[in-house]
Parts: structure tokens; C-alpha cells; sequence
């Protein structure tokens, strides 16, 4: 997969892209990342990215013309030299990150990492030109119910989930199936050695050797935990009957407490 990162701050970017699973994904070529730099498409000698609301208001707006510059140019190169042909160059996602994008999730992650190409476009100041969304963007993403400086540490956020389910990322005997979130659901607790620390044990059943039991043990603390955790992610997670009929008994006892 490619990625064309439109940033102000390229430099943010140079530590987590240059450790762990990033770094080996992309010394293995199943990614590349590639920056631009809004500001070479600036067109004055100042460089200039922003301007000042229209209406008036604090802060700073980022122009569109740079940002539209660098995608069509990114889109060209994509054709030119990538063998991307135009239909797909017209087709690909072309990420805003904003506060007021979609909630970026695990779902969103996995329809990303289908593409063979995205192009993330990095916020900043106090917002971008209107226009960046309504004509050039083809989907906005926000990161969570916060306010960050910029687009940045969202973008790396979205490339580190989408880049983990590239095939041949993540090892080949661990899947992301059995991750918090991808099967609607938080993640079991996980334990390795000492079997005892401090006093603590690990749960009896993981260190039994019976697999078919572990798994039972693994689904029914998954269910558990977003239960108690994240209550609110059980109505669209994957159950079978008897685990929604756990579900309403859990449901049950708590009104009981109350
Ligand atoms: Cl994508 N950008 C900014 N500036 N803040 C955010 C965000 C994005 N997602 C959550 N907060």
C-alpha cells in the first residue's frame, strides 16, 4: 500500500514511522509513506499556507490552494510513475482529518486497508478552507471527541492501524482477528510467565493445556470485560444465542443491585 501524507509538520512524523512494525513494514515493502510538504505548494515568496477567516474570528485558516495543488500533483505522480491508471487515481480516498470527520474505528481501519493507495490530508491552525471538504476530500476522519493542533497525530494514528493489517505485517502465526474491537469486542486478558508473581496466579484454565477449554474461558472473558468495560459496544458485537442470553442475565442482575 502507498500513502501520501499532505502535512505542514513533516518532521512530526520521523520517530514512530522509523520504529517497530512501521519501520519493518516498510523495510519489507508492504507500505510506503511518502510526505509533501503543503508549503512547496505555496505560491509566494512568504510560503504561505494560511490566511485569515472570512467573517472574522481567531486564528487561521489553511488556503486551498496549496492543499488542492498537492493532491492533483500527488495524483499525477501516483499515474505517472506508480501505474496507477486515471480511473483509480479518481477513485482513491483522499482523507481530511478533522475534528469533525467520522469516528475512525476498527471497521474503518479494515475498509482502508483494502486500497492500494490513500492520501491523508493533515489539518491545522484553527480549520481548513471549506472547500478542501466539499471538493476534494472524499471522506473525513476524526480520532476521537478531542481537540488535537492538527491533523498529525491523527494521520499516524490511522496509518499504524491500517498498516498492522496489511498482510505480512503483524507475524504470520498472529492474526488481528482476536483483537480488542475486530470482533465487536474487548480483547481477553492475556498473562506469560512466572505462572505465580508476587502472590498473583495466572487463571488455572490457560496453564491446563486444554485448548478447547481455554477458548471457552477466553470468549466468556471477553464477553465479561465489555460488559463491564464498554457496555456500550454490545449491541453491535457478534454473539450467538447463549451468549445474548448471558448478556440479558447480566443485564438483570445489575438492575437487581440497584
Ligand atoms: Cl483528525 N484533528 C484534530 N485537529 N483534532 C482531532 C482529530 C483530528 N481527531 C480528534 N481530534
Amino acid at each position: 500500500m502507498r500513502i501520501d501524507i499532505l502535512t505542514l509538520f513533516p518532521e512530526m512524523f520521523e520517530g514512530p514511522f522509523s520504529t517497530s512494525i512501521l519501520k519493518r513494514a516498510t523495510i519489507k515493502k508492504l507500505v510506503r509513506v511518502i510526505f509533501h510538504n503543503i508549503r512547496d505548494y505555496s505560491h509566494d515568496k512568504h510560503q504561505t499556507t494560511d490566511d485569515y477567516p472570512y467573517g472574522g474570528g481567531a486564528g487561521m485558516i489553511l488556503k486551498p490552494e496549496p492543499i488542492f495543488e498537492a493532491v492533483e500533483a500527488v495524483k499525477s505522480e501516483l499515474v505517472a510513475r506508480d501505474g496507477v491508471s486515471e480511473e483509480d487515481a479518481s477513485r482513491l480516498p483522499i482523507i481530511l482529518l478533522t475534528p469533525q470527520g467520522r469516528l475512525f474505528s476498527q471497521q474503518i481501519a479494515l475498509e482502508l486497508s483494502k486500497y492500494k493507495s490513500l492520501i491523508l490530508i493533515c489539518g491545522h491552525y484553527e480549520g481548513v478552507d471549506e472547500r478542501v471538504s466539499e471538493h476534494l476530500a472524499s471522506d473525513e476522519i476524526s480520532i476521537g471527541d478531542y481537540v488535537l493542533t492538527g491533523g498529525e497525530l491523527a494521520a499516524m494514528v490511522v496509518v499504524d492501524a491500517v498498516t498492522r493489517l496489511l498482510p505480512g505485517v503483524l507475524g504470520s502465526k498472529v492474526s488481528p482477528q482476536d483483537d480488542s474491537h475486530s470482533s465487536g469486542l474487548l480483547e481477553y486478558p492475556q498473562y506469560t510467565r512466572p505462572a505465580a508473581y508476587r502472590g498473583w496466579s495466572v487463571p488455572e484454565v490457560l496453564v491446563s493445556g486444554n485448548h478447547e477449554k481455554i477458548a471457552i474461558w477466553r470468549r466468556e472473558q471477553s464477553i465479561l470485560r465489555t460488559f463491564k468495560r464498554r457496555p456500550d459496544l454490545l449491541d453491535k458485537a457478534e454473539l450467538n444465542p447463549e451468549e445474548k442470553e448471558l448478556i440479558k442475565r447480566l443485564n438483570k442482575k445489575e438492575r437487581l443491585k440497584e
